[in-house]
């Protein structure tokens, strides 16, 4: 770790070096007797679920820190504790995953099987993402305990999974078979949705850390988090629209929301837009596992122009998010913003 305040690139590579260090200390926790096998078993684990993502959000929090400090030099320390914090997020991404994965039967995810799907794997997947989870406080208290944070960033945490399960929560509920009833999807249950399930976790919380490193009081921050919850809405609309119309090679995963009867923005907006005709066949195919029923439904969304819709909503997102930032005060906050919305305006994986 020669440069540690290098280019993009460089970046990258400095996180993935403290993977390494984080993964080893895992690895020789000394609270448990490992054996060969047993450590064996986390070590390929972790490889397979923890750093093969786009790392957005754990290379956040090291840009975001950064950014708050108004371009001064990082030293090697602050650098090693913001991506710290930030595979700490990818750890809580990897536990999400692998359990959201089972729970929406999915096959393909960051272009290899999903974890559950691996021979010799099924349903230890679901206590390997109880051991994630148990990683992330046991990173935190190894290297954050004696900072005056210490406790808000546990509690940070703490929050924010709550809000994730409970927004997983009403993901799931409102698919319950004997229930399905496509009349309850609306706009404003799928911004409940993908509120809580995606944009505390994705959004809110890479800013948090980075503002809680920053000796900064999260209760100060409300603006900043308010518009960092738009933010991540309009990327859970993306990953919607990706589900249908994204290209597999490129989104790394093969969607399920039709056959899942998932309150996707798709399906609410067609719903929006169509004809009582179309409405027939989207009741009739919606939610059905057998591919003529998904290939009809996705050949409504192209009678109804989703991809047009997509685009409108995207470029006016875009629009709104950007003027809210710029009314923002702090020139600094204002460039963490900016820098976050760059990565992911019309992204395609
Ligand atoms: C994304 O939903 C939401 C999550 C991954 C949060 C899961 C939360 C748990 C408590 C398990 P998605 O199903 O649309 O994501 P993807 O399209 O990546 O499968
Ligand atoms: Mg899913
Ligand atoms: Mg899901
Ligand atoms: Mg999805």
């Amino acid at each position: 770790m020669a440069n540690l305040n290098g280019t993009t690139s460089d970046l990258r590579t400095t996180f993935l070096g403290v993977y390494s260090v984080l993964k080893s200390e895992l690895l020789n926790d000394p609270a448990f007797e490992w054996t060969d096998d047993s450590r064996r078993w986390v070590d390929r684990m972790l490889d397979y679920n923890v750093p093969g993502g786009k790392l957005n959000r754990g290379l956040s929090v090291i840009d975001s820190y950064k950014l708050l400090k108004e371009g001064k030099e990082l030293t090697e320390d602050e650098v090693f504790l913001a991506s710290a914090l930030g595979w700490c997020i990818e750890w809580l991404q990897a536990y999400f995953l692998v359990l959201d994965d089972i729970m929406d039967n999915s096959h393909i995810r960051r272009g290899q099987l999903c974890w559950f799907r691996v021979p010799k794997v099924g349903m230890i997947a679901a206590n390997d993402s109880v051991l994630l989870r148990n990683h992330i406080p046991r990173i935190l208290k190894k290297h954050f305990r004696e900072k005056a944070y210490y406790v808000d960033l546990l509690d940070l945490f703490n929050e924010v999974e709550f809000q994730t399960a409970s927004g997983q929560m009403i993901d799931l509920i409102t698919t319950l078979e004997g229930e399905k009833d496509l009349s309850k999807y609306s706009l404003s249950l799928h911004r409940r949705i993908v509120q809580y399930k995606t944009a505390y976790y994705s959004f809110y919380l890479p800013v948090a850390c980075a503002l809680l490193m920053a000796g900064e009081n999260l209760d100060n921050h409300i603006d900043v988090k308010n518009i960092l919850i738009d933010m991540g809405i309009y990327f859970q609309v993306q990953d919607d629209y990706l589900d249908s119309f994204g290209e597999p090679e490129k989104v790394g995963k093969i969607g399920t929301d039709i056959e899942d009867f998932k309150c996707s923005w798709l399906v609410v907006k067609a719903l929006e837009r169509c004809s009582e005709e179309q409405k027939k066949i989207l009741f009739a195919h919606y939610g059905k596992a057998d591919a003529a029923d998904v290939a009809k439904v996705k050949a409504l969304y192209h009678e109804l122009d989703l991809q047009g819709v997509f685009a409108e909503y995207e470029s006016k997102s875009y629009e709104k998010l950007t003027s809210c930032i710029e009314a923002h005060p702090s020139k600094a906050v204002q460039s963490v913003l900016k820098s976050f919305l760059g990565k992911i305006y019309k992204r395609q994986k």
